[in-house]
């Protein structure tokens, strides 16, 4: 099972993802994604869920019209793991292939 990051890799971890930060209250990272309209909102929510369930690694998320917001920590462990920044980090990726 994939073990939680350690403060400090955590915090390097977050550096190199734009968007996201610390959840206040509980070990998870957040980004909330504003995209052009709900098409290229669901779009990018179509896409992650795809490389979510291949990773078998799954987002909290909410959507209101073109707005996603994404937390994601680990369940399992309790808190942040790579697996986490892994998806966070293609999430990033999926957005900017996303027109709008
Ligand atoms: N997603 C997230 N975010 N955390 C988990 O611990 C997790 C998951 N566990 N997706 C997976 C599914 C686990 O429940 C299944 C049985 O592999």
């Amino acid at each position: 099972m994939a073990e939680r990051l350690s403060a400090e890799a955590h915090r390097q971890a977050l550096g190199g993802l734009p968007g996201w930060t610390e959840v206040q209250g509980r070990d998870a990272i957040g980004k909330t994604f504003v995209f052009k309209d709900f098409n290229e909102a669901f779009g990018f929510m179509t896409r992650a869920a795809l490389v979510a369930e291949k990773m078998d690694h799954h987002p909290e998320w909410r959507n209101v019209y073109k707005t996603v917001e994404v937390v994601l920590s680990t369940h399992d462990a309790g808190g942040v793991t790579a697996l986490d920044i892994e998806l966070a980090k293609a999430m990033n990726a999926i957005a900017k292939l996303t027109p709008g």
